[in-house]
C-alpha cells in the first residue's frame, strides 16, 4: 500500500505515488416518480441531506422536470447510509421514492 520508495545506499530518493488516497466519493441522486409528493421530496432534502429550503425546492424540481438531480457527494459508506435512509422515509410515508449513488 501506499507509494514505491526508490532507493540507492538506503537512502529514500523519491515517492513515486501519493502517500494517502483520496477517499472513494459518490453522487447520491434522486431519482422521479409519479406517486411521492413535492412536499415530502423537499423535507428529504431538508432533512437527510441539509439543504436550504430554497435549494431544496431547486433540487427537488431538477429531479421533477429532469428525472433525477444531485443531493449531495460522500465517500462511499456516507452515501449508502443517505440512500438507506432515503428509502426507509419514504416506505414510512408510503411512497415509492428511489435514490441511488453513482461513482464520481
Ligand atoms: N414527480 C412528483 C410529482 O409530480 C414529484 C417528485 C419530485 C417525485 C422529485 C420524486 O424525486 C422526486 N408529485
Amino acid at each position: 500500500m501506499g507509494g514505491t520508495d526508490h532507493q540507492t545506499d538506503g537512502e529514500v530518493l523519491e515517492r513515486t505515488k501519493q502517500e494517502t488516497k483520496k477517499p472513494d466519493l459518490y453522487k447520491v441522486v434522486l431519482l422521479n416518480d409519479d406517486y411521492t409528493t413535492m412536499d415530502f421530496v423537499v423535507e428529504v432534502l431538508e432533512t437527510i441531506f441539509h439543504k436550504q429550503p430554497a435549494e431544496a425546492f431547486r433540487i427537488m424540481m431538477m429531479v421533477h422536470t429532469q428525472g433525477k438531480g444531485l443531493c449531495g457527494v460522500y465517500p462511499h459508506e456516507v452515501a449508502e447510509t443517505k440512500v438507506q435512509a432515503v428509502v426507509e422515509a419514504a416506505r414510512e410515508h408510503g411512497f415509492p421514492l428511489r435514490a441511488a449513488m453513482e461513482p464520481e
